[in-house]
């Protein structure tokens, strides 16, 4: 289709232009931008916490890090379905593409926050750093709903 191989010719041309940028010095920071941070109320030593990652640049990005001092243990951790029972997995690095809006939920993407230092009650608010390789590092606030949540309300 001509206009499929216009828009990657056009996409190709925008990412050198970025890259010729990016050699100049400037990090480009803000292209890539976290929101609606939230977990829910703690039962146990476990929490799992989810964020909005959205790439408004033209280059891909990956969420390589997380951390939070609510936690010892903090990674991300992908759950799925295998043989009928939930089970979950450590994802070393999240892909983020130009334009994609990647929302973690439950059930699928989260941040796991393991050994909690303290119980999370609801309303209660707490950092939440994420690396990226690109962008770099992410401060945002988690906000914590009831216990058995499935959006940030
Ligand atoms: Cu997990």
């Amino acid at each position: 289709m001509p206009q499929t191989m216009n828009r990657r010719l056009f996409q190709g041309v925008v990412v050198g232009a970025l890259l010729a940028t990016a050699s100049l010095g400037n990090a480009r920071a803000d292209e890539l931008a976290v929101d609606a941070a939230w977990t829910r109320a703690s039962v146990g030593r476990t929490g799992a916490a989810f964020v909005t990652m959205s790439n408004h640049g033209s280059a891909s990005d990956r969420l390589v890090g997380v951390a939070s001092p609510v936690a010892a243990n903090v990674m991300v951790h992908r759950s799925f379905e295998e043989n009928g029972s939930m089970k979950m997995e450590h994802v070393a690095a999240v892909a983020v593409e130009p334009g994609q809006r990647l929302e973690m939920a439950p059930g699928g993407l989260h941040i796991m926050l393991m050994n909690l230092k303290q119980p999370l009650k609801k309303g209660d608010q707490f950092p939440l750093s994420l690396q990226f390789e690109r962008g770099g590092t992410k401060e945002v606030t988690a906000t914590v709903y009831g216990p058995g949540a499935m959006e940030p309300k």
